[in-house]
This record gives structure tokens, C-alpha cells and sequence, in this order.
């Protein structure tokens, strides 16, 4: 019986983020894995999901909602079944609402010409961008597109509306700015630079689940702590950081006379595993850190080439008010080739053999970018109390002129949203910012005081009020300096597609008819096809890799999908 034990498969899982989670609670729920590892580079499990306090509060650093909260979602299944979310969230009538992944919430929208725009307004500007980038869906099996992203899709198409608009000078300029605003935030939702960078032909492959958004009341981290509670004690290493994984070999140990692994895995302090299966979960952007980028010049605004002639811009709109002047300064920041340089250079001595051409091309293609979280908490609100949502509109920007790329001079441009934590009884006054792209990049260079004199420099100036109190206190997310995580979540940039991310949830060896089959297989929010990005992606990668091992060990477990609770 001892013996038959010992002969059972190896599994090491590298990760322990909802994907590495969900895969060891899968296996170890199966009597085919008693010899189950967990190796986590950091002190703590969850990954990307990251709870923290702020005050007296708890508030979430990285994922914030479960986006489709209903029967198809696990993340939602799971943390009902743990009686983490509240009744409102669960009650079926929330399950069935459809919002097309943008849940709207009473807005307020503050222009940096200090005053409030008019709702009417905002809706008309905001359903035509809805419309267009519903339209984006249409792309997703057509054999070719006229343009390859969803930017220069939207420019397009609005440069061809702007023409019949019949508002006068002010109101067209201000429509464009209150667009602007929406392709950033849309840069937050896709965790991108610009939405030039995203793919249009793969981008409608993306999945939205009915259910209206919900969140955790005792914070997102309580899902992974409840998971981690399920898994053997002893089966969880923190502070290992893998350094290498090494398969297609013939490793040996002492105690297992006669009996040989294909896999070995390395920690940064020299600790070394053996195993028949390893799964590896960690982000795109995998393990150690790259510095920050060098200084370039910056370019001043220009109209964009795609949309010159459509419209021409008004005498002092641009870089107007002294605010930020463009541009004639260092930029400093990060250039998205060199994380995709970085990218190439490391899978290679990170997995040995080196991965396959397919996925090494499939690593490169697809975009993982930065979105960041800055929380401020204020003395008074100075947005009316039923305000759930801060937005933020520059007056001087058009998506058809190119903006301005002097970070240290304007970086905070594009924190164009803040939520309002709810409810204020609980969290007082907290505003959640959220900025993504290579600002956000450049703001997690800066120190905390830093930040926090920008943004009240922004709140005053948007408010109209020089002497508004400043927030009493200030924190942030920083994923692209995070050493195991390097940026926020995966997108399908220009010149990737679906298929990528196929080709890296592909496992190794790549051969079927391998004696020692599904030696290195890959999981996390990147190798989900159709909810990448999210953590029901993740959880769903996870299992999926997981019952990849079950199926090849054929147990009579194979086939039971409920977890240890
Ligand atoms: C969601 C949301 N959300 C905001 C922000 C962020 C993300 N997401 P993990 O990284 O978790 O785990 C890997 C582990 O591996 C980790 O613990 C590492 O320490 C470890 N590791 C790394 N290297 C290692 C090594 N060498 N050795 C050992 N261990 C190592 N998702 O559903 N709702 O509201 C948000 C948000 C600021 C940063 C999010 C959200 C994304 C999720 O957090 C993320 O996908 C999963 O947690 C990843 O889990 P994992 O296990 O794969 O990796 C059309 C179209 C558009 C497409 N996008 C639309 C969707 C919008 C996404 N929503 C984002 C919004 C917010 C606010």
C-alpha cells in the first residue's frame, strides 16, 4: 500500500493566484495526487487578487468585482458556496441582469475647466461610444480587417460622425473630450497603453456573463484564504521563487531508487523539486524585475495621420491654461517592445528546453499591460452623496489629436475615473482611481507625496475650488513593479490572436505519443480564449489544466468537478 503510494505522479503547481489555487484544490481532492506541491514565490496566496487595509477598511489593490456574477461563473459559484458575498449579490434577480460588462453607476462628470457637465449630454456622448465599440463584436470572423485596432477603428468611425454633428464650435469639442475620456477608461478595462494597441479582429472573442458586478464585504482575498485553508497543510511552500523548470529529463533522487522524473524545478535558493507534472501559473510577463525605461523626447500634439483633415483644431484648445504645458521635456517611461524583449530573453532560461517557436511567439504577441489602483480617503466628500462615480473630462483633448507623451508633466491626465467606495457609512470617504497605460507606469515611480500633491493639484483644479483640502491619506497599486507580476492582465494586442493564447495554454511535450506525456502545462488568466483577464479566467485555467492530469490518469475521481470546500 506504502509502496503504491509512493508510485503516484508527482505534481508541482509554480503560483498560487486563483489559477494555482483552483489547480491544486482540484487535484487534491483526488486520492490519485497525494504528492501535491505549491510553490509561491511571495509570502502570501492570491496573486493578482490582494486585499488590503487602508485605515480602519479593507480595500482591493488588484481585482475588484466579479465581472458576470451568475450560475456560469465559478468565481462566483465558489464564493457563494463559502458564504462570502452578500444576499443582494446572490439573489437571483442580480444573476440575470445583462449589462454588457459596463455596470452604469451614478455619475458625476467634472471637466478640467472646473465646472460639472450636463448628464444629457454625457449619456448622448457615452451611448455613441457604446454603440461603437459594440460594433468592434461584428470583426470576429471576418477574414480581414480595414484596420487592425479597436483605436484607430473608433477614430474612424468618429472622425465620419463628427461631420454630420451640427453643435456648435464648443459643444463638438467638448463631445470629443468626453470621448476621450472613454477610450482611457476603456485602456483600464482592457489594462492597455491606448486601444491602437488592441487587436479589433479578436477583440469581440472576449466573454461577458449576465450578472450585475459584485464585490466581496469582507474583501476579495477572503476567496483564496478559503481555498488555501482546503489544501494540505504541508503542500504549500510561500517564499519559493522558481527560478527554473527543467523537462524533457531524467532526474533521479536518492531515496526513489529506480525511479526517474522528467521534470525538475529550481527555487531562487537552490531548494530543487522533482516531479512527473508541473503547472506553471505565473503572469505573462514572468518573474524578475526590468527597470524602468530611458529617457526620449516627446513629440507635441499632433492630429492623428488616420483622421488629419477631419477636423481641425480650435485656436488655444490644445495644451492650453498653462496646465501641464506639452511637451518640450523628458519623457520618462517604458517602451512596450522592451518588456517584450525582456519577455524573450527570459522564458528562455526560465523553462529548459526552450519553449517551442509557437509559444515563444505567442509569449511575444500578446500584450499584458498595467492598469493601477490609487486610493485617497478625504475628511469631507466634495461630490454629492448619492455620487458613485467620479469622471473626468480635459477639455483640451480630442481622440483625434495625438496626445501629448511628457509623463512627468502629465501623467495624471489619464486618471479620468474614480469610484466612490460604498457604502459611505462603512468606508467614510475613499475615492478608487484608476489609471492604466504607461503613466500609470510612470506613477509608480513617484513617491506617495508625490502622487497625492498631483492629484489634489487635479481635484482643485476640476472642482474649481484652490483651496480644497487635500486627501488625508493616499495608496496605490504599483503591478508593473511587483517582481512576480510585472503589469496587470493580458489583452489580444495587434498582431496576436485567440490562437495565441491556445498555443500557450498548449502543454509540453508538444508530441501526444510521448511516453511521459503532460510533463510542463500552463495555466493562469492568459490562457483563457474567452475570459482572459478576469479571475473566473483564471480559476477556469486552473481546473482545466488540473483535469487535464486527471483525464491522463483516468481516476474514478476524474469526473467529480466539486472542490473540497
Ligand atoms: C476580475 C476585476 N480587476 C484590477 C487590477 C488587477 C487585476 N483583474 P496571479 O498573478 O494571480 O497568480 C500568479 C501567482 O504566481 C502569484 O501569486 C505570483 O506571486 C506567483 N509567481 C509568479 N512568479 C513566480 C515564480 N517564479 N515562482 C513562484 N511563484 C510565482 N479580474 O475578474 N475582476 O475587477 C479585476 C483587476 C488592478 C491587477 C484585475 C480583475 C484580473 C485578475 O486579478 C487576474 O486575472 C487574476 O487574479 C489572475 O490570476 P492568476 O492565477 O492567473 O495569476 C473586450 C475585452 C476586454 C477584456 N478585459 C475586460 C475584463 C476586465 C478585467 N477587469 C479588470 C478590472 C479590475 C478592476
Amino acid at each position: 500500500m506504502e509502496a503504491a503510494a509512493e508510485a503516484r505522479p508527482r505534481v508541482l503547481v509554480v503560483g498560487a493566484g486563483l489559477a494555482g489555487l483552483g489547480a491544486a484544490q482540484r487535484l487534491s481532492s483526488s486520492r490519485a495526487f497525494p504528492h501535491l506541491r505549491l510553490l509561491e514565490s511571495t509570502g502570501r496566496a492570491g496573486g493578482r487578487v490582494c486585499s488590503q487595509r487602508f485605515g480602519s477598511e479593507v480595500v482591493e489593490m488588484g481585482a475588484h468585482w466579479i465581472h458576470g456574477p451568475s450560475k456560469e461563473n465559478p468565481v462566483f459559484q465558489l464564493a457563494s458556496d463559502y458564504g462570502l458575498l452578500d444576499e443582494e449579490a446572490m439573489s437571483e434577480e442580480n444573476q440575470q441582469i445583462e449589462v454588457g460588462g459596463h455596470p452604469l453607476l451614478p455619475a458625476v462628470f467634472y471637466s478640467s475647466a472646473g465646472r460639472v457637465l450636463s448628464p444629457e449630454l454625457v449619456e448622448g456622448v457615452r451611448n455613441l461610444f457604446s454603440t461603437l465599440l459594440d460594433q468592434t463584436r461584428e470583426f470576429l470572423h471576418m477574414p480581414q480587417v480595414s484596420v487592425p485596432s479597436v483605436g484607430e477603428y473608433l477614430r474612424k468611425e468618429i472622425a465620419q460622425q463628427v461631420k454630420e454633428w451640427t453643435d456648435d464650435d464648443e459643444t463638438k469639442w467638448l463631445k470629443l473630450a468626453i470621448l476621450n475620456t472613454y477610450f482611457k477608461l476603456e485602456c483600464c478595462v482592457s489594462g492597455t497603453h491606448s486601444m491602437d494597441d488592441v487587436a479589433l479582429g479578436p477583440f469581440g472573442e472576449y466573454a461577458m456573463l449576465p450578472g450585475l458586478d459584485c464585490t466581496f464585504p469582507g474583501g476579495y482575498g477572503g476567496l483564496p484564504d478559503c481555498m488555501l485553508t482546503s489544501l494540505p497543510k504541508e503542500s504549500v511552500l510561500f517564499h519559493k521563487p522558481v527560478t527554473a523548470v527543467r523537462w524533457g529529463g531524467s532526474y533521479r533522487e536518492e531515496s526513489q531508487e529506480g525511479r526517474t522524473f522528467p521534470v525538475q524545478v529550481e527555487c531562487e535558493d537552490g531548494e530543487r523539486f522533482l516531479a512527473d507534472h508541473v503547472i506553471i501559473t505565473v503572469p505573462l510577463a514572468p518573474t524578475k524585475h526590468v527597470t524602468l525605461g530611458c529617457a526620449s523626447h516627446a513629440r507635441p500634439r499632433q492630429l492623428r495621420p488616420a483622421v488629419a483633415g477631419a477636423l481641425t483644431a480650435p485656436q488655444g484648445q490644445l495644451g492650453s491654461a498653462g496646465w501641464s504645458s506639452p511637451s518640450q521635456q523628458p519623457t520618462t517611461g517604458t517602451d512596450s517592445q522592451e518588456q517584450l524583449g525582456f519577455l524573450k530573453e527570459h522564458h528562455e532560461t526560465f523553462i529548459d528546453p526552450p519553449l517551442p517557436p509557437r509559444k515563444a511567439d505567442a509569449i511575444r504577441q500578446l500584450g499584458f499591460g498595467t492598469n493601477n489602483k490609487i486610493f485617497l480617503e478625504f475628511e469631507q466628500p466634495f461630490w454629492p452623496p448619492d455620487c458613485q462615480l467620479i469622471e473626468v473630462v480635459w477639455e483640451d483633448e480630442s481622440p483625434l489629436v495625438e496626445a501629448g507623451t511628457d509623463l512627468q508633466a502629465s501623467w495624471f491626465r489619464k486618471l479620468i475615473v474614480f469610484l466612490v467606495l460604498q457604502p459611505p457609512e462603512r468606508y467614510g470617504h475613499i475615492l478608487c482611481g484608476f489609471i492604466a497605460g504607461k503613466e500609470s507606469e510612470y506613477m509608480e515611480t513617484l513617491s506617495d507625496a508625490a502622487v497625492l500633491t498631483a492629484l489634489t493639484d487635479v481635484i482643485r483644479r476640476l472642482t474649481g475650488n484652490p483651496h480644497l483640502a487635500p486627501p488625508k491619506k493616499v495608496m496605490r497599486s504599483q503591478w508593473h513593479s511587483a517582481p512576480y507580476t510585472r503589469g496587470s492582465y493580458s489583452y489580444v494586442a495587434v498582431g496576436s490572436s485567440g490562437d495565441d493564447i491556445d498555443a500557450l495554454a498548449q502543454p509540453l511535450p508538444e508530441d501526444a505519443a510521448d511516453p511521459r506525456p503532460l510533463q510542463v502545462l500552463f495555466a493562469g488568466e492568459a490562457t483563457h480564449r474567452t475570459f482572459y483577464s478576469t479571475t473566473h479566467g483564471a480559476l477556469l485555467s486552473g481546473w482545466r489544466e488540473a483535469d487535464r492530469l486527471l483525464s491522463l490518469y483516468d481516476t474514478s475521481e476524474s469526473h467529480q468537478h466539486k472542490p473540497r470546500l
